[in-house]
C-alpha cells in the first residue's frame, strides 16, 4: 500500500499520466476532424468503394475497374466513394447496397445478380460458361500475381511514383514491397525466378490472345461478366504499365488484345477521359 502510494505520488507517474492525456486527446481531436462523411445511397444504388482515379484508367488496380464494369454493363446505378477505405476483409473494392457491406468485387457481382435478378452470361452455353470461368480464374489468380510483382518488385520507383501521384499511398514503399514479397511467397509465385514469373505471365496472355482471336469479346459477339474481370486485368497492361514487359509483349506479341481493350472501353466507358486523373494534370502544367 504505501508502495502504491509512493507510485501514484511520483513525479514519473504524473508524467506518465500527463504525456498518455496529451496522446489521448490529440488522437481524439485529430479523428474528430478527419473524420469523413458517411455516404448515404438512395435505394436500389451501389456505393463503390474504391481507390482514387488513376493516370490513365479509372482505377490503378484491375478488381475496382472490373467491378466498375459490371455495374456499367448491368445497368446498375451507383456511386463512388474513392477515399480508398477498404473492406471488412482489409482489401478493395467492396460495397454497400441498400445497407448490405459486400466484400469482394466477385461476391459483389454475385450478390447483386441475385438480388437483381440479372444473368449477363444467358447467351451462353454450359460449356462456354465453364470456359469463360476458367479464363477469369487465370486472370484474377495467375497473371493477376506476375502484374503485381512487375508493378511492385521488379518495376522502377519512378513507374510507382507516377502512377501514385494522385492518390495518397499512406505507408511507405519499402513495408508495401515487404508484405508484396510475403504475400507472393505464400502464394508461391514468388519462389521463381523473374525469368520464370514473367513467362507465366507471357503464357497467359498468349493463352487470352489466341482464344479471344478475332471475336470482338471473350465469348463470342456479346459480353459477359468475364470480360469485365479481363477487360480490367489488361487495361492496366494496354494503359497503365509503360514500358513493362507485359505492355511490350501485348502491343509486339498480342495487338488483338489492345484492340479488345478499345472495344471494352468504347462501349463501357463513354466518359473514359473524365475518369482519369492525366488529362487533368495536362491541363494543370
Ligand atoms: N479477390 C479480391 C481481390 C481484391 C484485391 O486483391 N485487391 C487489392 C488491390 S488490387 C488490394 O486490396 N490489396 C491490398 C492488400 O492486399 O492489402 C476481389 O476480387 O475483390
Amino acid at each position: 500500500m504505501e508502495n502504491l502510494h509512493e507510485i501514484l505520488g511520483s513525479k514519473w507517474f504524473k508524467l506518465s499520466c500527463a504525456v498518455a492525456g496529451v496522446v489521448v486527446f490529440g488522437y481524439v481531436i485529430v479523428k474528430r476532424f478527419t473524420r469523413r462523411e458517411k455516404k448515404i445511397a438512395p435505394k436500389d444504388t451501389v456505393i463503390l468503394y474504391q481507390f482514387g482515379r488513376g493516370p490513365k484508367a479509372p482505377s490503378i488496380s484491375p478488381f475496382p475497374l472490373k467491378l466498375e464494369t459490371y455495374l456499367r454493363m448491368a445497368n446498375i446505378p451507383y456511386e463512388n466513394d474513392l477515399t480508398g477505405k477498404m473492406s471488412s476483409k482489409g482489401k478493395t473494392p467492396w460495397m454497400e447496397y441498400n445497407g448490405v457491406a459486400v466484400a469482394d468485387s466477385q461476391f459483389c457481382i454475385e450478390y447483386l445478380n441475385k438480388e437483381r435478378g440479372i444473368d449477363l452470361n444467358a447467351h451462353l452455353t454450359a460449356e462456354q460458361k465453364a470456359i469463360a470461368r476458367a479464363f477469369q480464374k487465370m486472370t484474377e489468380e495467375n497473371l493477376y500475381w506476375t502484374l503485381v510483382m512487375q508493378r511492385w518488385l521488379y518495376g522502377t520507383k519512378k513507374d510507382l511514383q507516377y502512377l501514385f501521384q494522385n492518390l495518397r499511398l499512406s505507408v511507405p514503399l519499402f513495408l508495401i514491397r515487404r508484405t508484396v514479397n510475403s504475400e507472393v511467397h505464400g502464394h508461391g509465385i514468388g519462389r521463381h525466378s523473374k525469368e520464370e514469373v514473367l513467362k507465366i505471365g507471357k503464357d497467359d496472355l498468349k493463352a487470352l490472345s489466341d482464344y479471344l482471336s478475332q471475336k470482338p469479346f471473350l465469348m463470342g459477339d456479346e459480353p459477359c461478366e468475364a470480360d469485365c474481370a479481363v477487360f480490367g486485368m489488361l487495361a492496366q497492361v494496354v494503359w497503365q504499365m509503360p514500358n513493362s514487359p507485359h505492355e511490350i509483349w501485348i502491343k509486339k506479341e498480342f495487338p488483338n488484345l489492345i484492340e479488345y481493350c478499345y472495344r471494352m472501353k468504347e462501349r463501357f466507358w463513354p466518359d473514359w477521359d473524365e475518369n482519369i486523373t492525366e488529362p487533368e494534370r495536362k491541363k494543370m502544367e
